[in-house]
């Protein structure tokens, strides 16, 4: 049976079971607890050097990277297909899906996220929390982390994300004015891929953040009525985090509205 290392709320994580759970396939979960540092621990590096999740086992077949990972769940179970039909529209997903790893996700969403509430965790766990930041593999990612951790909402980098993911909503708005899903009008893998970078606003009780993009708003709330929404995100919704994150994102949301204010 397939194994998925992941994490309950972690986007890539989140976007890996959508597919999983569009194409109606069993597997195993292996969790990994992020705030305990245990994606860092030697034995999962070696399965996945940049010591993030997910990772995907398909007996001795190990593949890290989420973007990946779903194209091959979609080329080794081709039932039901989530990539579209034609080369020109594999092409326009790909173009979706690469931007997450050009910006969006480790400049964009995952600074959002650590500014207003996972910071707080890193900063709980006094030495081993300065541990796990050394640990990081990637010198960049590791000094923009380092700075959002001690700064918070004032760190450059806050500012860099919020207008990111701006400019991400406006590309969906224009896409989602052509057709019902990201690529055509059929669900694909960019939609599953792009799913968590709307609920994660959710989690954070920012959907403000969309108040200019209505046809966003519209598409997030078809793919919650999905069946694969409630298997692969609010199955594996965790309170502790949840909660956090709607506090600390009612409460910084005015410094939110003027930091956009000022973009
Ligand atoms: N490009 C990677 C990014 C994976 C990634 O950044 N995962 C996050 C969770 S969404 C993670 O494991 N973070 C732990 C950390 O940065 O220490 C992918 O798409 O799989």
């Amino acid at each position: 049976m397939l194994k998925l290392y992941h994490n309950d709320m972690s986007s890539c994580a989140q976007k890996v079971r959508l597919c999983l759970a569009e194409k109606g396939l069993e597997w195993e979960s292996k969790h990994l607890d992020l705030r305990a540092g245990e994606h860092q621990q030697p034995w999962y590096v070696k399965l996945n050097p940049r010591a993030v999740v997910p990772t995907l086992i398909d007996g001795d077949i190990v593949i890290p990277e989420s973007n990946v990972i779903n194209e091959y769940l979609d080329e080794r179970f081709p039932d039901p297909p989530l990539k579209p039909g034609t080369p020109f529209g594999r092409a326009k997903m790909r173009l979706w899906t690469k931007q997450l790893d050009e910006g969006v996700h480790d400049s964009g969403i995952a600074v959002i996220s650590f500014a207003l509430a996972f910071r707080q965790q890193y900063l709980s766990r006094g030495e081993a929390g300065k541990e796990m930041l050394e640990n990081i593999p990637d010198p960049i990612k590791r000094e923009r982390r380092r700075d959002v951790i001690e700064k918070g909402l004032d760190s450059i980098h806050f500012s860099i994300a919020i207008a990111r993911m701006l400019a991400l909503y406006d590309d969906m708005e224009d896409a989602l004015a052509e057709h019902r899903f990201l690529v055509s009008d059929d669900y694909t893998i960019a939609d599953a891929a792009f799913t968590p970078y709307v609920l994660r606003l959710d989690h954070l009780d920012i959907m403000g953040v969309l108040e200019n993009h209505p046809r966003v708003l519209d598409w997030y709330r078809r793919l919650q009525q999905r069946p694969s929404f409630q298997l692969a995100i609010t199955r594996w919704d965790n309170e502790k985090y949840l909660t956090l994150m709607k506090q600390s994102g009612r409460e910084n949301w005015p410094k939110i509205q003027s930091i956009m204010r000022a973009l």
